[in-house]
């Protein structure tokens, strides 16, 4: 038995699942998680010496790759003087200054824990801050594990939400409403029905968690346009995208100003952090300035800001962007090339060093779209690519990504990889 077999069986006598977040079970795709012993740079090496080129990162913080040495020797630095205060530190400013210049619509700026911990205190923001209750969100949009994002749409348009999981009261859960992403007409049906008991809406604006799935051009342009009209606020849960689509993230590619944004992973430079900000108004509004409440005993801690600022300093460094973004297209022409060649319907797509591949023809466009996806060819192909040293997420309905760390070698090893992986998968 393989050391990770062994903990995976010692897991899963005293966690649930043996995980400590259900993707990392290995349930979409099969087989048994390997455990981490170490990781450096964009590789992973198991507990049983195995090595895998790392195109999960962590599910995105770690857009410098792991243990990077500018982050490693800062966290180190900031260790040695303390790693939680419990009041005010320097780090924590520092990182919400560069925070807002990289991201102006975030006037106002609040840390907290995690990015389900900034989207739960977002939407109540916007209930406080329009005194309704509804909130219409796109059908594959995952915001976090509040109870109001744990919603599947009903039946029909305008479909009240019915709760996705055990615990979740049908009371609360009919306040989401759901709609296809990329359905403006569906959007503005919503609104011309409920549109006066629309807090906000919440949108990835490039879905990562269905998969990859860009915006249509003009679509949050549109979505925008409605908020406006009908006064329900809208937010960015750029907690993917931020500062990973582009140095301003989607916000920015896009060129769309939401009124409150919620960011993680990369903020944190992969330790904990979230933050939700936006327009002052609204921000003054949370305590202790205003009346709506939210804490978290290790917010703002000058180690995870301290990780934080050093790797959002590493990203302002002058093609980082443009680097990335080269290598993650190289990737996906190799892959897209790989699967003509073997007679395979593909539908890939990236925004900045984000990307995703369906075996479907595309368009992929919503969410639907995306289950018509061959999940059991993408399961085989998961499984081949880990036995030749290639980490993908393990899930059809999860974003990839590329680092720094990933250099051009790297790219080109990982596409002769995939390709014989997709050989074997094909073969069943
Ligand atoms: P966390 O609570 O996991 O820090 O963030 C929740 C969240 C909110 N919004 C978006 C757009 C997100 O992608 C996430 C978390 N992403 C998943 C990846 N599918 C985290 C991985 C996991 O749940 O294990």
């Amino acid at each position: 038995m393989s050391r990770s077999a062994e903990l995976f069986d010692r897991a899963k006598g005293v966690m649930p699942g043996g995980v400590n977040s259900p993707v990392r079970a290995f349930r979409a795709v099969g087989g048994t998680p390997f455990f981490v012993a170490r990781a450096d740079g964009c590789r992973l090496t198991d507990a049983d010496g195995k090595t895998y080129v790392d195109y999960v990162c962590s599910w995105g913080p770690l857009i410098l790759g792991h243990a990077h040495p500018a982050v490693l020797e800062a966290i180190r630095a900031a260790a040695e003087r303390g790693w939680t205060y419990g009041a005010p530190c320097e780090a924590e400013v520092e990182l919400a200054e560069l925070v807002r210049c990289r991201m102006p619509s975030l006037e106002l700026v609040r840390f907290v824990n995690s990015g389900t911990e900034a989207t739960m205190t977002a939407v109540r923001l916007a209930r406080a801050a329009t005194k309704r209750d509804r909130m219409l969100k796109f059908a594959g949009c995952y915001h976090g594990h509040g109870d109001s994002f744990l919603v599947k749409a009903g039946s029909g348009v305008a479909t009240l939400g019915l709760p996705d999981s055990p615990g979740i009261p049908a009371a609360l859960a009919e306040l989401t409403l759901t709609v296809p992403f990329n359905d403006f007409a569906a959007v503005e049906d919503v609104f011309a029905r409920r549109g006066g008991e629309i807090a906000a809406v919440i949108v990835e604006p490039y879905v990562g968690n269905a998969g990859f799935i860009a915006p249509e051009p003009g679509f949050h342009q549109a979505v925008r346009a409605q908020c406006d009209r009908h006064g329900a606020l809208l937010i960015f849960d750029e907690v993917m995208t931020g500062f990973r689509v582009a140095p301003g993230g989607a916000q920015e590619r896009l060129g769309v100003r939401p009124d409150l944004t919620t960011l993680g992973k990369i903020i944190g430079g992969g330790l904990p952090v979230g933050a939700y900000g936006g327009r002052a108004d609204l921000m003054r509004m949370i305590a202790p300035d205003g009346p709506v409440y939210q804490a978290g005993t290790l917010s703002g801690n000058p180690l995870a800001m301290t990780a934080g600022l050093a790797t959002l300093r590493e990203t302002e460094r002058a093609g980082f962007y443009e680097t990335l973004e080269r290598r993650t297209a190289r990737l996906l022409s190799g892959i897209e090339e790989a699967a003509r060649r073997r007679g395979t319907p593909l539908s890939a797509a990236h925004a900045g060093s984000m990307w995703g591949v369906y075996f479907t023809t595309g368009p992929v466009r919503n969410y639907s779209d995306a289950k018509r996806a061959d999940t059991a060819l993408f399961a085989r192909w998961h499984r081949a690519a880990l036995r030749r040293g290639v980490f993908l997420a393990p899930s059809a309905f999860e974003a990839g990504f590329v680092s720094s760390a990933h250099a051009d070698d790297d790219i080109v090893f990982t596409i002769e990889q995939l390709d014989a992986a997709l050989g074997e998968a094909r073969a069943g």
